[in-house]
């Protein structure tokens, strides 16, 4: 008798013991779901090579996809290509090797894409191009989310149209060359101003403050502000401050000039109530939770819209007061 109770104390023993030790040794990360489980956001790893820090509406585009991982649950490989395209595409290789779930991919220009898209491909890394486009062909990516960069051009010279019906002079201070957002705005505000408005000079002040005072203050030592020219298309609300900074110097005052934006950014809105913008074409950067549902249906497997055009307007001084407080960016 003795015995058998010797034995059923080890056997008892030995079964707390091996549970432990399933205890300790459980797996340190979420187990992967099982074969046909539905991905959640927990599964779904991310990458983001953002092109830049280069205004408000990229600071703000970052915070919405910083937020919405949070917020989701799923893994953000972020980094920040200082404007620079050579640094987006190394930063998109090593998501490759990495074997992330999905890239979204902000373009800091439109060409020079297709090696990487391509090497995303045959890896089986469905990509998203966010905001600005791509002129790669599109079977080498799932989706462009964005906007509209031809209409807020287009916008922005019905604005021009309706303030100078015979006619006027102005000057355009562009964002980053090649960009899909210069391009499109660009070409939409071309296309759409009336034959009486010339453009006489057009320069980039490549969607930064910094760049922007320079080239404005290159233009008022060229033109006569008024007389040689009496507006303004300004292809962000950044470059757009950096151009008030100069103008302010130059001795001209709020509402002397014409001056159209483009983003809606609180800096944007400031200027509206301070004179400086006559309108400003909204752009909205806060497209992190729309890219986040799109990159989880594509890794279930799911169809996502090929194009998805982001909903805008113009916003004018005479509602700037009462919006700025509203603002998100
Ligand atoms: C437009 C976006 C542009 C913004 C700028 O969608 O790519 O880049 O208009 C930003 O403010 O720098």
């Amino acid at each position: 008798m003795r015995i058998q109770k010797i034995l059923a104390t080890f056997t008892i023993a030995a079964l707390l013991l091996s549970a432990c030790a399933t205890a300790t040794t459980a797996p340190e990360t979420s187990a992967a779901p099982e074969a046909g489980a539905k991905k959640t956001y927990a599964d779904m790893t991310m990458c983001y090579p953002q092109l830049g820090a280069e205004s408000d509406w990229r600071t703000a585009n970052t915070a919405s996809f910083k937020e919405t991982a949070e917020e989701l649950g799923f893994k953000l490989i972020f980094s920040d290509a200082q404007q620079k395209q050579e640094n987006q595409i190394s930063a998109m290789r090593a998501c490759i090797q990495q074997g992330v779930d999905v890239i979204a991919l902000p373009p800091v220009v439109e060409d020079g894409w297709d090696a990487v898209l391509t090497e995303a491909k045959n890896a089986g890394i469905p990509v998203i191009i966010v905001d600005r486009s791509v002129s790669a062909d599109e079977s080498l990516y799932a989706s462009h989310i964005g906007s509209d960069m031809k209409l807020e051009g287009e916008r922005a010279a019905e604005e021009f149209n309706k303030q100078f019906p015979d006619g006027a002079k102005i000057l355009e201070l562009s964002g980053t060359t090649g960009s899909g957002a210069a391009v499109g705005r660009a070409e939409g505000f071309r296309a759409k101003l009336n034959e009486n408005i010339e453009i006489i000079d057009s320069q980039t002040g490549n969607f930064t403050r910094a760049e922007a005072l320079p080239v404005m203050q290159a233009f008022l030592k060229k033109y006569e502000a008024g007389t040689d020219f009496q507006g303004i298309f300004i292809h962000n609300d950044d470059m757009g401050i950096g151009a008030i900074e100069a103008l302010k110097a130059a001795g001209v005052k709020p509402g002397d000039l014409f001056i159209v934006s483009v983003d809606g950014t609180r800096g944007g809105f400031q200027a509206m109530i301070d004179g400086w913008f006559q309108a400003d074409v909204e752009c909205n950067p806060l497209l992190g939770p729309q890219v986040a549902e799109m990159a989880l249906k594509l890794i279930n497997g799911e169809t996502i819209d090929r194009e998805v055009l982001t909903n805008e307007t113009v916003y004018y001084p005479d509602q700037a007061e009462e919006l700025l407080p509203t603002r998100k960016y």
